[in-house]
């Protein structure tokens, strides 16, 4: 049944990218600047945004997650009380998972302070059943924002901080970019693209 949804999708083009990670990573602005929207107009996002983004005759529907549920901890509960509690919110995003094609995680490369809860988010993230499930074999894309800050962290010290070498279940890459300067946004798509359409087809 999904894998005709799948191809249903994959026959109108039609492509769903779940970006996440921890809030102030740049998730708003790099969905703005990829656009060609005003980036000096960005505020922290309460609910879930999706945006569609034409991409060489694919439709890209990209949402923003502003937080995850995996740890109950996560100040950004506060958010979820405000729209029903984390139950709701929970079930919302498993329901947007089971139609999401490709992950992109952003981190915020010069936020050295919460680089261990970055982690402990991804990994927790990549262990929740409904990603293991329906993102099997999806490869994750780790957008490095923030790059154009002179002394943010290079990708080496983001490979180390958040264990991407302990990742077994996803390929993953990392990707310097920038949604100030537009750097590297259209190369990290095209990347995840490829690797839904090659993942896709095999239905
Ligand atoms: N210097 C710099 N600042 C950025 C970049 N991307 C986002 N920001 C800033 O980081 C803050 C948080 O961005 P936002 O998109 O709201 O993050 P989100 O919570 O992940 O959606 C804002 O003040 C942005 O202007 C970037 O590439 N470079
Ligand atoms: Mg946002």
């Amino acid at each position: 049944m999904l894998s005709i949804l799948r191809k249903a999708r994959l026959k109108d083009k039609e492509l769903r990218i779940l970006m996440l990670g921890l809030d102030n990573a740049g998730k708003t602005t790099i969905v703005k600047k990829i656009m060609g929207e005003d980036i000096n107009t960005v505020s922290p996002t309460l609910g879930f945004i999706i945006k569609t983004i034409d991409y060489e005759g694919y439709k890209l529907n990209i949402c923003e997650w502003p937080y995850l549920t995996t740890r109950p901890n996560n100040h950004q509960l506060t958010v979820a009380g405000d729209v029903g509690g984390q139950k709701t919110l929970r079930s919302y995003w498993r329901n947007y998972f089971e139609k999401t094609d490709a992950l992109i995680w952003v981190v915020d490369a010069t936020d050295r302070l919460r680089i261990a809860d970055c982690r402990e988010e991804l990994h927790g993230l990549l262990q929740e059943e409904v990603v293991e499930k329906r993102l099997s074999g999806a490869s994750l894309l780790v957008f490095a924002n923030k790059t154009d800050v002179e002394g943010c962290m290079t990708a080496e010290e983001l490979k180390d901080g958040l264990n991407l070498d302990e990742i077994r279940t996803h390929q993953w890459n990392i990707l310097r970019c920038s949604a100030v300067t537009g750097q590297n946004l259209k190369e990290g798509l095209a990347w995840v693209v490829d690797d839904a359409k090659a993942r896709l087809f095999l239905y």
